[in-house]
Formats: structure tokens, C-alpha cells, sequence
């Protein structure tokens, strides 16, 4: 039983890495759109290992659909290789704003590193600062450097304000799954379960050879 656990765990440790290996860059086609109705359609992250694009004119913003299979990690990084001065922001499937990021620290470069529950997401990259806004016209984020950005105003992302400069972009994309923790208690409940068994195994093989009292 044990073999048969090790041979399934080896199984899924290679299949993992011949989808990883299966994850390409994958470039902006033409000029991707900047709201949800005219996104990109990316579909799966797993298979994503980068986006590059151009932001083309001052009032370009270029938005991509991504769909998240199970729950991850997820890390949005735009590469120092980028010739604009990035923003990066999140949206959930409605188009309603997560998460935003304008520089990371003393780069210029955005970054996001958010849990997420599985679903369809947006993201969308600017250069500032050229910003998202909701049905009012207000800014769906405040303008804050060096930090994770949660939303200022709930609604749905209609327009974009501001300009921005022009230039090239990467965002590379990383993923780390995050267990569910019914998955993790019933792994766990069998790996002690069989460590139980095979101590008993050991104890009652040690027994038998010992002499009768
Ligand atoms: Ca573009
Ligand atoms: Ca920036």
C-alpha cells in the first residue's frame, strides 16, 4: 500500500511538471481592449508563464481575462524590462475592482501577490497614470505608491481617466496552489493512518520473534 501511495504521489509530481512545462509566454494580440466586454481572453493561468504587450497611445489599457482552475497564490510581476512606468490592477468577473498596484517598493514596476479563490478574474495594466473608473466616474483606486491597493469604491469598471506614457511591457506570471483544508486534513487522516499500520506491522513482527514468557 505504501509502494502504490509513492507510485501516485511520483504520478502526480510528473504530471505537474509536464503541465508546467506546457505554460508559454503568451503575447497581446493586435491591441487587447481595456474593459471587460473587449478583454482578451487568456483562459487558463496555469498555462501562462508571462504577457507582453504594448501600451500604444497615452490613453491605451490593455485587459486580459484569466481564468483561475483551482484556489492559488497568484503573483503578477511586471518585468524591469518594461519601458512604462506600470500599473497593474485586479477585477473579479464582474468587473468589479480587487486589487491594484502601482510600484513595488523603490521600482517602478507593479506588482500583485493575492490569494484567490478559482473563478474568472481581469487584469489589466496601465501606464501611469491612467487610472480605472466606476459608473459615477470615480477612481476605483486611490493613487498610493509602494503598496497593495484594495478598492476605494465598489462599482464596476466602466471607463478609464488620465494618460499615460507609451512603451512595452512583460508581467510575468507565477502560481502557487493553495491546499484546501478538507483535502489537507483527509491527506493527512491516511499518511498517519498508514504510518500507524506499518508501526503495528514492525511491533507485531518484532513480537514474534521474541521468546515466549
Ligand atoms: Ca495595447
Ligand atoms: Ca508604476
Amino acid at each position: 500500500m505504501f509502494n502504490k501511495l509513492l507510485k501516485g504521489l511520483l504520478g502526480l509530481a510528473v504530471s505537474t511538471l509536464g503541465s508546467v512545462a506546457l505554460a508559454a509566454p503568451v503575447p497581446e494580440s493586435g491591441d487587447a481592449g481595456a474593459l471587460p466586454s473587449d478583454a482578451q481572453i487568456m483562459g487558463d493561468i496555469g498555462s501562462i508563464t508571462s504577457i507582453t504587450g504594448r501600451i500604444e497611445s497615452a490613453l491605451d489599457v490593455d485587459m486580459f481575462q484569466l481564468n483561475l482552475a483551482s484556489p492559488a497564490t497568484l503573483s503578477f510581476l511586471t518585468a524591469a524590462t518594461s519601458t512604462i512606468d506600470s500599473q497593474l490592477f485586479l477585477f473579479n468577473s464582474a468587473g468589479a475592482g480587487l486589487w491594484a498596484n502601482d510600484d513595488m517598493g523603490t521600482s517602478l514596476d507593479a506588482q500583485l501577490t493575492v490569494p484567490l479563490a478559482s473563478g474568472a478574474y481581469y487584469l489589466a495594466v496601465s501606464s501611469w497614470e491612467r487610472r480605472p473608473l466606476e459608473g459615477r466616474n470615480l477612481p476605483i483606486f486611490g493613487d498610493m505608491r509602494g503598496m497593495l491597493l484594495a478598492p476605494l469604491n465598489p462599482g464596476i469598471v466602466t471607463a478609464w481617466g488620465g494618460t499615460g506614457g507609451i512603451g512595452d511591457y512583460t508581467i510575468n506570471v507565477a502560481m502557487a496552489p493553495i491546499p484546501e483544508p478538507a483535502t489537507w486534513l483527509l491527506t493527512s487522516a491516511g499518511v498517519f493512518a498508514l504510518l500507524g499500520r506499518r508501526r503495528l506491522q514492525r511491533v507485531s513482527t518484532k513480537g514474534a520473534g521474541e521468546p515466549a514468557k
